[in-house]
């Protein structure tokens, strides 16, 4: 038996990283934990979806519209009962929820942090197997400490964010997370039921050859936009056109697959969706956070998307999303007047 073991557990690293600073009190780590507990149980489940009376429509509605598939409620439940039971939460907001939860007991309202997430991401694809994810972002609140979290808390711009992070339940199960010093990623080594360092600070590629958009919606798309998908169709071997298309329709797998590979993720504005569909607290901004982080560049066409001042807990930007220099060409030669 070799006891120099190679693997680094998720636990193990965040107390690294948090012993860099002395004045650091471990409370983020707790709380990544904590998350990364959620969605092990959420793994479990969605491992066996097809096997267990657990997939269809759930019935009821969410504040989107949607109809909620039985993962999404359970995986919004889990989050929200770990969290009210950890020593670092002192509330949630979710896709799920209409209205954030503040935790009323005394030791969550002495906790410094407030957590926003999607729940599973992605949920059109849970029956037919395509890749799902759970997102989340940390701030510190802004609220007084000792009284229950108040929703200025969650209005608070991308940029305040502590961390953030995603879990894409794929082919293997993945957790990638960025705070102040990176981004890096650990995957589920299930023979010991924790999540591994096997990314080390992630960079995501400064030009890339996809582009990644629901091409049905390009009838609904400005001009400009309609252009810029020309632009990406075009023969050009000087700079590597014709992109390839890739769409997953789901946001955690296509923007891993941006993170890892290179390339631009846009959920534009259109006729249907004015302000685009992706919701800001939620999706893009941990999204972007993350992707930021990793050096490459987020915006909403009109401004970086983690300085969108919020206005409401479920509202929605357009996303321009990934590698820096296609982000920036878009912007430069075809954004909107
Ligand atoms: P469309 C999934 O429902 C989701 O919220 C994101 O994960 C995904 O990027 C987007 O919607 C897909 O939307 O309209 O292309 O099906």
């Amino acid at each position: 038996m070799n006891p120099n073991r190679k693997l680094i557990t998720l636990d193990e690293f965040t107390v690294m990283q948090t012993r860099q600073f002395s004045q650091a009190t471990g409370e983020l780590s707790t709380l990544l934990r904590d998350i990364s507990l959620a969605c092990k149980l959420i793994n479990k489940q969605v491992n066996k979806a097809g096997l267990a009376d657990i997939l269809g429509a759930h019935g009821a509605v969410n504040v989107q519209g949607e109809e909620q598939m039985k993962l999404d409620v359970y995986a919004d439940e889990i989050l929200i009962n770990v969290l009210k039971n950890s020593a670092d939460c002192a509330g949630i907001a979710s896709e799920e929820n209409d209205d954030f939860v503040a935790f009323d007991d005394q030791h969550s309202m002495n906790s410094k942090y407030v957590v926003m997430f999607d729940p599973l991401d992605g949920s059109s694809n849970i029956d037919v197997n395509a890749s799902i994810g759970t997102i989340f972002c940390i701030y510190k609140r802004v609220s007084e400490l000792g009284k229950p979290c108040s929703k200025e808390d969650f209005l608070q711009k991308g940029e305040n964010m502590k961390a953030a992070g995603y879990v894409i339940y794929g082919s293997s199960t993945m957790l990638v997370c960025a705070t102040k010093l990176g981004v890096n990623g650990f995957t589920l080594e299930p023979s010991i039921g924790e999540f591994c360092l096997s990314h080390r600070d992630m960079k995501c590629k400064e030009d890339g050859k996809i582009y990644s958009v629901n091409q049905g919606n390009t009838n609904k798309l400005s001009d400009k936009l309609r252009a810029y998908l020309d632009y990406c169709m075009e023969e050009d071997k000087e700079t590597n056109r014709p992109y390839s298309h890739r769409y997953i329709g789901s946001m955690v797998a296509d923007l891993h697959r941006t993170l890892i590979k290179g390339g631009i993720f846009m959920y534009p504005a259109d006729k249907k969706n004015v302000h685009g569909k992706l919701r800001l607290l939620y999706e893009c901004n941990p999204m972007s956070f993350i992707v930021e982080k990793a050096g490459g560049v987020s915006t909403t066409g009109e401004q970086r998307v983690l300085e969108v001042q919020p206005q409401e807990l479920h509202q929605r930007v357009p996303i321009f999303i990934g590698s820096k220099n296609m982000v920036n060409y878009y912007l430069e030669n075809y954004k909107e007047d």
